[in-house]
């Protein structure tokens, strides 16, 4: 598959560059992960230190504190997979760099979350949370900050 190939060898071109910066090249600390995420995904870097250290955590899979390629790896297939239901959702009206409450609705009937909203109130309450900024709309960055701190749920469960 040179598509995944090409994939992996971008993946691990970025990592390089910000590994080596300080400490092991080997792996990535919490300051180079934040400059390799300012740098190459700027649609996906965490705005403050707070949800910095949270999102370093749900990297850092054997809570080593750093974080290896191999962590590094599998964060991206997650972001792949956010980015494809995102972009899937988000097209069907209006903005498509934002999902509005049918979309979100659509999201989570079609793609089996764990959340199954059962009533208008419950879609509501959940759309709310999702919204962090509060305009009526979600965007990739708020959707990508809920889809993690799920993660992080499950993988403390
Ligand atoms: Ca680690
Ligand atoms: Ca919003």
């Amino acid at each position: 598959m040179p598509e995944l190939t090409k994939a992996m060898e971008l993946l691990r071109a970025s990592f390089n560059k910000h590994a080596g910066k300080d400490g092991n090249a080997k792996s990535l600390s919490k300051k180079e992960l934040s400059e390799l995420l300012h740098a190459e995904f700027p649609g996906a870097a965490p705005e403050c230190k707070d949800k910095a250290d949270k999102f370093f955590k749900t990297l850092d899979n054997d809570g080593d504190g750093v974080v290896s390629f191999e962590e590094f790896v599998s964060f991206a297939a997650a972001l792949t997979v956010i980015c494809a239901v995102f972009d899937e959702h988000a097209g069907k009206e209006g903005d498509p760099k934002t999902l509005t409450k049918k979309e979100v609705c659509d999201l989570l009937k079609n793609d089996s979350f764990p959340i199954q909203p059962s009533c208008q109130a419950e879609v509501d309450e959940f759309f709310n949370m999702l919204d962090g900024d509060g305009d009526g709309l979600v965007n990739f960055r708020e959707f990508g900050t809920f889809v993690l701190a799920l993660c992080e749920i499950c993988r403390k469960n």
